[in-house]
């Protein structure tokens, strides 16, 4: 919710002073911050290093091999500053809003402190009515990333740290991101460069307001479909300066439909000080927030205002969607097995998702629009979910907004990921920093219609970190009930099938995969050349070696999956070859999963995007160039997908291939008359052409249709090309590429590896 009284206060206006070689000794006051060494012009939302970068202080940290030439930033204090004239509307009170820095900071205004934290995710809200002067100055200091809490080990501890970090590929054990609860992309990963963040990385706003103020609004429906009604419990957090009666109007007006608007009045009385008002009222006839593919996602624009008699003191407005989202057992699934069937308004929802990662490494640059082009591009391959990745963010409002008006669902992490053979941290002082930051997401996000599910976080075991997952679930608990909350992923019944790729596991191999939902599986593939060469030396492009690696690139593996062209001597081949391999991967893994439809009931491919140029298992990369992959995805996460499956090895020509026509509906809607056309073309000229009668396709369904032999040609191209029909509708289409054929075997050791890290993470 947003008052439309904000002024925002971003901008390019800011300057950025630091101190090199800062020894953590000041107190930071705020003569500290005169004593800086230079002084640098600054953008907000932003980050230092972009700053740095824009004054030419720093090379181009995502080039080449530059990525750890900002590292110098760290040991330095930083000092933010704006100067601003009080706005010409004349209000009673003034609160400053700073909904993300990052990461030990202080705020100061026209010189007072007004209070400091640790944590990125935390919103700061401070009255500054009493010191608002005609020009003003807003300082935010921040403390650089060298002086980040770090884990303090016993004696046993340090001894296991030597004993293990072999065993998971010299990682440390107990490592120091994991005292913190900061973006842990950020200290670097297996895609991502360690950039360890400071910045102001969220919006900054100054709100005006009257006698009484409202801090937040927090509203759950519950949705009672058969009466056409909908509960809302409206929670209003207010702060006043006077004992007073209020008036409360709420309204809920249609705001991307046509229909009736409702509107709300009530009284109140508010003592001096800080309450929550809590009111409920029900909707009757409530048009629903809908997945994109199960119907319109409908949002009410909620305005709450408030009078001190007759006097307007606050007004919030917010964007609200009413539906029900619960999970369900799977049929069939193992006994301990989760529940993992999202149902929506009373309908299953197959997930077809994509993990999504920060956009940029230093998240401070994203911008709304950013958010709109990846969001719309994960549309048009027909996403109707992402995973919001536990080593990432709680993303920018913006982010939410976009999904939520979109109808595309989110699954929320929290920020804890990777800790295998050691554990977070159970020090009170920890678990205090956590609560926050973790409560403070969720306040942020509970509104929005789009959050389906929160997680604990990203590959960690629940059973050995139970004191940080039972209070973080009751810190969420007490906030928003609504909503599951797994304590992490993978959890029973999700995998994350990193056999292939990290396992050298056969590609074919995903067919064994029996999970309930698919969280993560994928491989790594290398950009167009054109992206390559934004980022990599003319010296490092080609061959592939040291600069690819310090782009992430896992050569041996993307060697491996490359098959034959590993040993090409051209670029363009070798990226085209591990893109194919990327596509041929999720099209095998995703296909086998829908054919599946409810005994597993989603999939999210490892990943969307990336936040830096990179040699990653992205489908679209860091440029928005999408890989072959990404074309792909639109065939097979059509909701309606035509699907054949035959057995992947090498064959010979004129050999019989016998294979199994499937149809996937994920809609509400049938088809009748179905048909199926598979042909074959070489050279322009149409070698085969079959076609199949599937007669009605049933809405919400998966099951195969037809089985038949395939002659192969004798020397052509097999590229076999399916559509399907409904009279001379098109509905979906889908091709395969029978000489695509993954030759590669896993070791003993490597499965003994997978079935050693399942265990850790149990
Ligand atoms: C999973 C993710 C990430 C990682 C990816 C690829 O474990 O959760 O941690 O980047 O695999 O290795």
């Amino acid at each position: 919710m947003r008052h439309p009284s904000t002024i925002s206060l971003e901008g390019d206006d800011w300057r950025l002073g630091y101190k090199k070689v800062y020894d953590g000794s000041a107190s930071g006051t705020i003569a500290e911050g005169e004593k800086m060494t230079e002084w640098i012009d600054a953008v907000v939302p932003g980050n230092v290093r972009a700053d740095l970068m824009a004054a030419r202080r720093l090379p181009d940290l995502f080039f080449a091999s530059n990525s750890n030439r900002g590292d110098w930033v760290n040991d330095c204090v930083w000092w933010y500053r704006k100067r601003f004239r009080k706005p010409e509307q004349k209000f009673k009170r003034y609160f400053l809003e700073l909904c993300g820095v990052d990461y030990l900071s202080q705020v100061y205004f026209n010189g007072r402190k007004l209070g400091e934290n640790e944590g990125m995710f935390t919103r700061h809200l401070y009255d500054v009515s009493s010191i608002m002067k005609a020009d003003n100055t807003l300082s935010v200091r921040i403390m650089g990333s060298s002086f980040l809490r770090k884990p303090s080990l016993n004696k046993l501890q340090r001894m296991w740290e030597k004993i293990a970090a072999p065993l998971q590929n010299g990682m440390e054990v107990f490592p120091e991101r994991a005292s913190t609860l900061k973006c842990q992309m950020s200290f670097g990963w297996d895609f991502a460069p360690d950039m360890r963040t400071m910045g102001i990385w969220d919006e900054v706003n100054l709100i005006g307001c009257g006698n009484v103020f409202i801090g937040r609004v927090d509203v759950r429906a519950n949705v009672y479909r058969e009466l056409e009604s909908a509960k809302l419990q409206i929670k209003l957090y207010v702060n006043s300066t006077v004992a007073t009666p209020l008036k409360i109007f709420i309204q809920m007006r249609p705001a991307n439909f046509d229909g009736p608007s409702q509107s709300f009045n009530f009284n109140a009385f508010v003592k001096r000080g800080t309450e929550v008002i809590e009111r409920n009222v029900v909707m009757k006839k409530p048009w629903l927030w809908n997945p994109w593919d199960k119907g319109e996602p409908h949002l009410y624009e909620m305005t709450v205002s408030l009078q001190e008699g007759e006097t307007p003191t606050d007004t919030v407005t917010g964007l609200i969607g009413l539906r029900d989202i619960k999970m369900e057992p799977n049929p069939g699934a193992p006994k301990g097995s989760l529940d993992w069937t999202f149902v929506v308004n009373g309908k299953r929802e197959f997930i077809r998702g994509a993990n999504w990662v920060p956009v940029d490494s230093l998240m401070g640059r994203v911008r709304a629009k950013d958010y709109e082009e990846l969001i719309k591009m994960a549309k048009d391959a027909h996403i109707n979910m992402f995973r919001v990745w536990g080593g990432g963010l709680r993303e920018k409002r913006e982010f939410y907004d976009i999904c939520s008006r979109e109808g595309i669902l989110v699954w929320q992490e929290f920020p804890f990921a990777c800790v295998f053979l050691g554990r977070l941290p159970r020090e009170e002082e920890f678990l205090r920093v956590a609560e926050k930051e973790v409560a403070s997401i969720v306040k942020s996000i509970a509104n929005q219609p789009c959050v389906a599910v929160y997680c604990g976080g990203n590959e960690f075991s629940p059973t050995r970190n139970a004191k940080v997952v039972s209070r973080v679930a009751s810190v969420v608990r007490s906030i928003d009930s609504s909503r599951t909350i797994l304590s992490a992923s993978p959890a029973k019944g999700d995998s994350h099938n990193w056999f292939i790729w990290h396992g050298f596991g056969n590609i074919r191999e995903y067919r064994d995969d029996k999970s309930q939902f698919a969280s993560e599986f994928g491989l790594q593939a290398a950009p167009s050349r054109d992206s390559l060469k934004k980022f990599l030396s003319a010296k490092g492009i080609w061959p592939r070696g040291e600069e690819w690696e310090s782009h992430k690139a896992e050569l041996e593996k993307l060697d491996r999956y490359a098959g034959a062209a590993k040993d090409s001597p051209n670029l363009e081949e070798y990226v085209e070859a591990t893109q194919k391999a990327q596509a041929f991967a999720l099209q095998t893994a995703i296909e086998h999963f829908r054919r599946r439809k409810y005994e597993c009931s989603g999939t999210i491919f490892w990943q969307f995007n990336e936040p830096w140029p990179a040699i990653s298992w992205s489908v679209v990369d860091y440029y928005r160039t999408p890989k072959l992959a990404y074309h792909k995805l639109k065939e097979i996460y059509h909701p309606v997908l035509v699907s054949l499956k035959y057995e992947l090895r090498r064959y010979e020509a004129g050999e019989i291939v016998p294979i199994e026509g499937w149809i996937i509906n994920d809609l509400l809607e049938s088809f009748e008359e179905g048909v199926v056309d598979i042909h074959m073309d070489d050279g322009g000229k149409r070698i085969m052409k079959l076609s199949f009668d599937v007669g009605t396709i049933p809405p919400d369904s998966a099951r195969m249709y037809f089985q038949f032999g395939l002659k192969l040609p004798a020397r052509h191209t097999r590229l076999l090309k399916v559509d399907l029909r409904a009279g001379e509708k098109v509905l979906s289409s889908n091709s395969y590429d029978l000489d695509m054929v993954d030759e590669g075997k896993a070791t003993k050791w490597n499965r003994i590896h997978d079935r050693a890290g399942k265990w850790m993470m149990a």
